[in-house]
């Protein structure tokens, strides 16, 4: 475990934010449904000598010296992605979960090309189209959406309509706010009608994919696959782009078809989009990688979809409206304004109060702004590494109801915050330096 002293004795200035951001870490709870606590050894990789190489290039074709270790690492995580994802090829090296997708795209359409991915305020993500993405400038987004809101079913039926009349290159599989699991057959089937490849993003439940709880696109005949690695995949912030096909030689250009995929999408991410990869983040990625193939880790797995399950139905039961009525991965999204006749930042600011941290969300076809969108989004994956049990969860939402209950009353805010804090305490966060855990 780090102790940070060096830091602390250089910088103090920056050595205070660390300390503090690590206080509010053990003391709150991180209800973001895209956020996680790493390990220590996933620390380690990311605060280590690799943050000091240049590696442009692939494992063996780099345009830098001093590739012994670098190659050997990214070989590593290349190798327990395919492992894990049941594919042929992975790149590890998009710096982000955006940047993984705008690749993705680059690899396989032409400007002006359109994209069939889930409409935003339905569940879907920004850079599967939001008009102030600049991807909406080079590509066509078309939407489609939940056929019925109370079940969260997709409409099938409309997706293989839009798909035949705007022919999109991509059909993409994939959300950040959408409760429910896909039906990938019926993705793979449409894109088949149409001559387009399916991609999943599957960023938000990677690691639940990785531990076998949920399914896997690639088992339904999916051509590409991007994801982050710090969500329930709990690695350090980062991306991949993971394709079937025949991996080539990235230094040549090749042609464009389906089988190429993996070198085509090399080439995408480099040269294409970016520049030296990040090898700390590369070598952390292989550490959670590492993580992601142990039995603990589907424990962990499964333990998430059992807590969101028993949040899911606490909350429920006690009068508040989710979006699709429910869950089966890791996150749901409170109505708020139908549940309490707020909107979603206000009770986000509001949890704040008491150390309780989650994201507003718009809810299907909202009619409020995006930045004071009608939803909250919570989610299990962090508590869950925390250690939390079903049990937890309620306790969590009756802190979260009690809140709500007294928003006008200062005094039993702040002693609702002294209860969540104690409450916190005994559930270490790890990897997190020992003089904040007291
Ligand atoms: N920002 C992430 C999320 O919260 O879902 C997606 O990129």
């Amino acid at each position: 475990m780090f102790t940070y002293s060096e830091l602390q004795a250089q910088d103090p200035d920056v050595y205070k934010t660390l300390i503090g951001e690590m206080q509010r870490e053990q003391n709150g709870i991180e209800l973001i449904a895209s956020e996680n606590y790493v390990s220590a050894p996933v620390l380690e990789a990311l605060g280590s000598a690799f943050t000091n190489k240049y590696s442009e290039g692939y494992p063996g074709r780099r345009y830098y010296g001093g590739q012994e270790f670098t190659d050997q690492v990214e070989n590593l995580a290349i190798d327990r992605a395919k492992k894990i994802f049941r594919c042929d090829h992975a790149n590890v090296q998009p710096s982000s979960g955006a940047a993984a997708n705008v690749a993705a795209y680059f690899a396989w359409m032409e400007p002006g090309d359109a994209i069939l991915g889930m409409d935003l305020t339905h569940g879907g993500h920004l850079t599967h189209g939001a008009p102030v993405s600049h991807m909406s400038k080079l590509f066509r987004f078309v939407r489609y959406k939940m056929k019925d809101i109370e079940t969260g079913e997709i409409d099938y039926d409309q997706m293989r309509e839009v798909a035949k009349a705007e022919k999109p290159k991509i059909i993409l599989a994939g959300f950040s706010a959408y409760p429910r699991e896909l039906d990938y057959a019926k993705f793979k089937s449409i894109a088949d009608d149409v001559g387009a490849i399916a991609m999943a993003d599957m960023a938000h439940i990677a690691g639940l994919i990785a531990a076998g709880v949920l399914k896997n696109p690639f088992d339904f005949g999916f051509h590409m696959m991007t994801t982050t690695t710090h969500k329930t995949l709990r690695g350090p912030r980062g991306a991949m782009i993971m394709t079937k096909g025949t991996v080539g030689n990235p230094l040549k250009a090749p042609e464009k078809t389906i089988d190429n995929l993996p070198t085509l999408v090399d080439r995408s991410v480099f040269p294409g989009l970016q520049g030296g990869p990040h090898m700390h983040q590369t070598a952390a990625i292989a550490v959670a990688l590492g993580e992601a193939i142990k039995p603990e880790f589907k424990e962990y797995a499964k333990q998430v979809l059992l807590n969101a399950k028993r949040m899911a139905e606490t909350l429920m039961k006690a009068g508040v409206k989710l979006v699709t009525n429910g869950t089966d991965n890791h996150l749901m999204v409170i109505d708020c304004v139908k549940s309490w006749d707020l909107p979603g930042k206000d009770v986000e600011q509001l949890l704040d109060r008491v150390g309780i941290t989650a994201s507003k969300s718009t809810v299907p076809d909202d009619s409020r702004p995006p930045y004071s969108p009608s939803g909250l989004r919570i989610g299990s994956p962090a508590m869950t590494t925390r250690g939390m049990k079903e049990a937890d969860t309620e306790l969590l939402v009756g802190f979260m109801l009690k809140a709500l209950e007294k928003r006008a009353d200062d005094s039993a805010l702040k002693s609702l915050h002294d209860e969540v804090i104690a409450f916190c305490r005994r559930f270490p966060v790890p990897g997190i330096a020992a003089e904040t855990q007291k």
